[in-house]
């Protein structure tokens, strides 16, 4: 065996050079790994004795794209001599046939590497993928331009526009992949293949000169055109699908180096965009987030085999569907036995249009009922691992079940309160046992949303809190670990934009003008919007109503939100709103009965004015330790508040505006409007100092 370097070996078996890389964790193609490539390929290629080439790698994966940590340094994949370019140019001009040889995932720059090999094995459980999208980025490394050639545009459009992880079988049903080995035998497999390359003298195919599959959708632009409108909605404000869409589009319509020049153009003006670096600061910060500084990676966790639910309302029922999918068996307790019946109805109808939808089989609809077990008493929760509590929000009702909980619940079960805001060290402190008390702050719809917000209570204990991680990981959710404070991380956030949308509209600006800035921000809809679809009585009494708000007032007038038709906005049958003049009326009245001076208010200042309270609060949170760092504040808002991804986040966003700017904007608005405005001291001490908070 020669070493080539520290990440790259070289070793000839009957003929056969194994190029092989180990360079953890996932084999990035960092300037050393390609260096290793160049050197080893050539090495190979001048070995009289070598036939074919196998590129095999170490540990768990095969090349899993281009060494993210390295964009935008020296090191980046342009280097001269060693460019992700020059390994490919030498792989694909082999005399020799080359062959990729999958395990674990193939993607991004490591799926164009396999590419550009003459011939690709695979396990059975390998996976392929373009997902360089989600990076806000296209793959730059000849993707765009081979992969359509072997699968089709359409299959290609919908790899790169979702950068989805395609399994082996598939691979090999579409091409992309020539052969599956045995599981646990990916080298011989991969030897095997190549002797049989040699000894039936088959070419050395080139992807580069295919053209029969891509000449079929030529001059095809319907194709294009319909791609384009089914990912209008999820795709808007992003610039990375429509630029992987043209690419596939030049593959179609031009010769391949043609092809290759509009790719490499649109790489460029991606990667040097603001849109990729925000999506590039996400992915490290979702693999950050899971990081808690006092637990050690070794904690000893808790056995969850079991769980119960209280509550079989919109969030019991989610929260229970989650556990469901991934195979865990609930227990859902409800008061009755209607409530129940009804709650259950819905998960079932829930599984059911999935089900319709192709998603899930009918199979798997009974197999995750079956795991789901109702009942009409909390004794019944005396076996199970993990206990969540989903009643609504009332301090007193939670401190009564958590007191019943601690009598019946076995001795180490977690007990999870699912509060949005309330104090989760008083719900512990009912019980004898406040370490095994924790929140796990779901978001609704709780079986589709991937926020979870783990609450981490004075007293719980470290293997409470890596436990709920481990099981937020299993049932698929990304966790942020946050402190015990009103509204935790997102709610406390979300508080400041509510605050200042309502102040707003009674100073000019309307709902539906509100709505649209934050629209046209990037979030899916506005606080005026997004309160009538939660419907504006919730948390609203008849009673208690006194007309001091616009709430008040059109709950009062019955305008509910949607499902009475009718809220800040007006519904059609199809639920399509329109602003309506009479809540203009309604405002401008309540207004002027209180002698507000009503103005013109510009998108701009509606941004502001919802936003840089939002990043002010940011800090008060970090200065209170209530989020372990800015980044994770940045994963709650655009997993569970849909801030564009593309904006990074609250905390990266008021750094792309600059912290001095704002805070400026902070002082200023303090002394015109009010103390709701002060800036944090951490703010004032991160500008003064200039400390940088990522
Ligand atoms: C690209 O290829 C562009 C080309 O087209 C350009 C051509 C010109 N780079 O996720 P995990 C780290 S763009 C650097 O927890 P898992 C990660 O930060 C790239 N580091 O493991 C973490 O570090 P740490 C296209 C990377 O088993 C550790 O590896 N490719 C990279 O749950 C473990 O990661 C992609 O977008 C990287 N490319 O999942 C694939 N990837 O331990 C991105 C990972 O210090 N990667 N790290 O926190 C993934 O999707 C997942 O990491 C993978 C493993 C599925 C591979």
């Amino acid at each position: 065996m020669t070493t080539i370097n520290e990440v790259t070996t070289l070793d000839i078996e009957s003929n056969i050079a194994l190029l092989t890389l180990n360079s953890p964790p996932v084999n990035a193609l960092s300037l050393k790994v390609r260096q290793g490539l160049v050197a080893g390929l050539k090495d190979a290629i001048s070995n009289d004795s070598v036939e074919a080439i196998v590129l095999i790698c170490e540990g768990r994966t095969f090349i899993a794209g281009a060494d993210i940590t390295e964009f935008g340094g020296s090191d980046s994949l342009g280097t001269e001599g060693n460019s992700l370019n020059d390994v490919m140019h030498l792989m694909e001009n082999s005399p020799k046939p080359v062959v990729a040889a999958i395990h674990g995932t193939a993607l991004g720059g490591g799926l164009e590497t396999a590419l550009a090999c003459h011939y690709r094995v695979a396990v059975p459980s390998a996976k392929c993928g373009l997902p360089e999208v989600n990076l806000g980025l296209l793959p730059g490394g000849g993707g765009t331009q081979r992969l359509p050639r072997i699968v089709g545009a359409e299959k290609a459009l919908q790899m790169v526009t979702s950068g989805e992880h395609v399994p082996a079988n598939q691979c090999l049903e579409m091409g992309l992949v020539d052969e599956l080995t045995e599981e646990n035998d990916l080298k011989n497999g991969a030897v095997i293949f190549a002797k049989k390359l040699v000894t039936e003298n088959r070419p050395l195919v080139k992807v580069r000169d295919a053209q029969d599959v891509v000449e079929k959708d030529r001059g095809n632009d319907q194709l294009f055109a319909d791609v384009r409108k089914s990912l209008a909605r999820k795709t808007r404000g992003f610039l990375a699908p429509e630029y992987n869409i043209q690419c596939i589009e030049a593959a179609v319509n031009l010769p391949f180096d043609e092809g290759i020049k509009v790719e490499g153009k649109l790489f460029m003006e991606l990667m040097m965009g603001n849109q990729s670096r925000a999506q590039q600061y996400l992915f490290f910060a979702q693999r950050q987030v899971n990081k808690i500084p006092d637990i050690e990676k070794d904690t000893e966790l808790k056995d969850v085999e079991s769980v119960g639910v209280i509550g079989a309302g919109t969030m019991g029922g989610g929260i229970s569907m989650n556990f469901a999918n991934a195979g865990i068996p609930v227990t859902i307790v409800e008061q009755s036995q209607e409530r129940l019946d009804k709650g259950l109805g819905i998960i079932r109808k829930n599984y059911e249009n999935t089900a319709a939808k192709g998603r899930i089989t009918t199979a798997q609809v009974e197999e995750r009922m079956g795991l789901i077990d109702g009942k009409t008493s909390l004794e019944d929760l005396n076996s199970q691992d993990l206990i969540i509590e989903a009643v609504f929000e009332n301090m007193d009702l939670k401190k009564e079940i958590f007191t019943k909980l601690d009598s019946i619940c076995k001795e180490g079960a977690i007990l999870a309160s699912n509060t949005s805001a309330l104090d989760v060290n008083e719900i512990a402190s009912v019980t004898k046992r406040p370490e095994d008390v924790i929140g796990l702050h779901f978001f609704s719809p709780a079986n589709i949303m991937k926020l979870l917000e783990i609450v981490r209570g004075d007293k719980t204990s470290k293997t409470v809190v890596a436990t709920s991680m481990a099981v937020a990981k299993r049932i698929q959710k990304i966790a942020a670990v946050v402190g015990v404070c009103p509204g935790f991380v997102g709610n406390r956030i979300l508080a400041q934009r509510q605050r200042e949308a309502n102040k707003l509209i009674l100073e000019g600006a309307l709902p539906w003008d509100i709505d649209d800035a934050l629209f046209d921000f990037g979030f899916p809809m506005g606080p005026f919007a997004m309160s009538d679809l939660a419907g504006l009585d919730i948390g609203w009494g008849k009673e208690t109503s006194n007309g001091e708000s616009i709430r008040d007032l059109l709950c009062e007038a019955g305008r509910l939100g949607q499902k009475s038709g009718k809220g800040f906005y007006v519904y059609d049958e199809n639920r399509n709103k329109s602003p309506d003049p009479e809540v203009e009326a309604i405002i401008k009245k309540f207004g002027e009965e209180r002698q507000v001076r009503m103005r013109d208010i510009n998108k701009e200042e509606i941004l502001e004015r919802c936003l840089y309270p939002m990043i002010n609060e940011g800090f008060k949170i970090l200065e209170e330790g209530m989020a372990i760092r800015a980044s994770d504040i940045d994963i709650v808002w655009t997993n569970g508040y849909g801030w564009p991804v593309y904006e990074g986040g609250p905390m990266f966003y008021g750094n792309t505006i600059g912290f001095d700017k704002i805070l400026f904007w902070l002082k200023k608005a303090e002394l015109e409007m009010g103390p709701e405005f002060k800036p944090s001291a951490y703010l004032e001490k991160v500008v003064a100092e200039e400390i940088n908070i990522f």
